[in-house]
């Protein structure tokens, strides 16, 4: 029985998970806050056609020099810190104990918006970066699963979550937040993210 439990915690995905960091009246705000942004409506090149991405995105960060590349054709560029949301950020360093330069935004319109598969590797994170994560809004399934193999591991992230993916996660998981088989409101997630910059 012992080996079970430690079997089963060495396939534990290294994350770690506070359901409600935020009270119902922050997380109100939060997002209250949050849709009151500019969002942008990104494409991504498949087959070579320009395919609008299923989530709008918006990013915030330190410096202007703040860029972030991915899949060869999504560029987003970093703006000033809106108060609410480097107070956020002050509030996930506090209890996560990192540091973070920067927050990508998600914004899911519906059950039918979703971001498939993948690591957060992108090297100007740095090497093993540890990524917060603040969801408001909607419930929505946040998937994860050792890449390429094994069983997936599902987490519900609500209104005012906090989930930390801890510095071991991008080399060897990979997640996602797929279509949620029932119709859903909006749901705007914030990742805090470190990244190196010169
Ligand atoms: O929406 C989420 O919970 C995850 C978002 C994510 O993985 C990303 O922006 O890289
Ligand atoms: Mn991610």
């Amino acid at each position: 029985m012992q080996q079970l439990a430690l079997l089963a915690n060495i396939d534990s995905p290294p994350v770690q998970y506070w359901p409600g960091f935020l009270n119902q009246t922050q997380a109100d705000n939060l997002l209250e806050q949050s849709l009151a942004l500019n969002w942008q409506q990104n494409q991504m090149k498949m087959f070579g056609r320009p395919v609008p991405l299923p989530r709008l995105e918006s990013m915030f960060g330190d410096s202007p020099k703040i860029f972030y590349t991915y899949s060869s054709s999504v560029e987003l560029h970093a703006k000033p810190w809106p108060i609410f949301l480097s107070e956020l950020r002050a509030q996930v360093e506090a209890q996560t104990g990192y540091r973070f330069k920067l927050a990508i935004g998600n914004q899911y319109r519906s059950a039918q918006d979703s971001i498939g598969y993948h690591a957060d590797d992108e090297p100007t994170l740095g090497i093993r970066p540890a990524i917060a994560s603040i969801s408001l809004g909607s419930t929505r399934s946040f998937k994860m699963k050792r890449k390429n193999v094994g069983q997936t591991h599902s987490f519900d992230l609500s209104h005012g979550d906090l989930l930390l993916m801890e510095p071991s996660c991008q080399d060897n998981w990979v997640h996602a937040v797929p279509k949620a088989s029932r119709s859903c409101g909006v749901r705007v997630n914030w990742t805090f993210r470190p990244y190196l910059l010169g």
